[in-house]
């Protein structure tokens, strides 16, 4: 982490920014390891100053790394203390990540033109989004979990029961197999729902011969995976085992292009003209993939439009899907370490309609 630091401190130079304010409570964990702090003001040199209010103060002096702990009491204004250090320190550049509105101005005014914040959230995610060997670990293993509990979702998916009970089942599997936490919401949607890029989990029973669409993501220490199955309850129809070659496919030749230096847009449209050539191209109707790291959607993004250029250490989602409106949809997703040749799926498990 302290390499972290001073990775941020090289690209400050660069910016002349003589120093940086984060209030990203991931960004904050990702540089000092403390879950609950307020912000963290990082002069260009000497010690970086971590913010706590007293209630989360003994745990953040006990887990925080890399800083020195200052405690903010009871209702304190928080941006009191940081802009007296940055008045001391005669600080003049500042950049930030994720401040409010109503919090910049108090900052501003406090600061009286002493130093000027500018919004520079874009030098943190260049650090975040590539990811390094303790990352890595963190997020293989938040896959394996995720990987695990989606083999379970194969096994006791059954008509009869609703969605909100196979879920339950599915997260229990994951807290067993270690999981700190749920990356988000998880999403099991059946039938007609399948339709719904985004559709939770109700009290539908899942009925025989229906598509299922799970997407779940299991945390592990602060770090998050992101996986997407598509399953039928019974036997598969003619044209639920059509889309669910197509996407199989697009998602399979979409890996196959992921490696170092590749435009994000690029990959994009390698799975999207694919599915546009057989037919369904209106029915993809969100991008190929995001990000995973602390956060669950985080740069880089892989969509038509970004600019982005994917680098060895990201951590993407490739998710293609089909959805059809009234008959259902069917999307597969994996987390996808990139590499310098190639890359490496890091959830993995089955790529098929059925268990048989
Ligand atoms: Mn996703």
């Amino acid at each position: 982490m302290k390499e972290r630091i001073r990775a941020l401190r090289d690209l400050m130079v660069k910016k002349k920014l003589d120093g940086f304010l984060i209030m990203n409570e991931r960004s904050i964990f990702y540089f000092t390891g403390a879950i609950g702090a307020n912000s963290l003001l990082i002069p260009n040199e000497g010690q970086s100053i971590l913010y706590v209010y007293s209630v989360n103060y003994n745990s953040v002096k006990d887990e925080a790394k890399n800083c020195i702990v200052e405690k903010l009491e009871k209702r304190e204004d928080f941006t009191k203390k940081p802009t007296e250090k940055i008045r001391d320190l005669k600080l003049k550049n500042i950049g930030f990540d994720t401040l409010n509105a109503e919090t910049f101005l108090q900052f501003r005014k406090l600061l009286r033109g002493k130093a000027r914040l500018k919004p520079k959230s874009e030098l943190v995610w260049n650090l975040r989004k590539v990811k390094d060997e303790e990352e890595i670990k963190l997020i293989r293993k938040a896959a394996e979990i995720t990987s695990r509990a989606m083999e379970k979702a194969y096994e006791i998916v059954q008509p009869g029961m609703t969605e909100i009970e196979a879920v339950a089942e599915i997260e229990y599997e994951m807290r067993k197999a270690g999981a700190w936490g749920y990356a988000f919401e998880t999403l099991l949607a059946s039938g007609p729902r399948t339709a719904y890029c985004h559709g939770y989990c109700t009290e539908k029973k899942i009925k025989k011969g229906e598509l299922v669409v799970i997407d779940l993501g299991a945390v592990y220490k602060g770090y998050r995976a992101d996986m997407t199955r598509t399953l039928v309850v019974g036997k598969p129809s003619k044209k639920q085992e059509k889309i669910f070659n197509i996407v199989r496919e697009a998602q399979e030749k979409a890996f196959q292009s992921v490696k170092s230096g590749k435009k994000a847009k690029d990959i994009d449209a390698i799975a999207r003209n694919f599915i546009k050539e057989a037919g369904y191209g209106e029915y993809f109707v969100h991008g190929l993939g995001h990000g995973v790291g602390l956060d669950v959607h985080e740069p880089p993004t892989l969509n038509s439009q970004s600019k982005d250029r994917l680098k060895a250490g990201n951590v993407v989602t490739i998710e293609p899907g089909i959805y059809i409106p009234g008959f259902g949809g069917v999307r597969i997703e994996d987390t996808v370490l990139v590499k310098r040749r190639g890359a490496e799926r890091l959830t993995k498990g089955p790529y098929a309609l059925t268990l048989s």
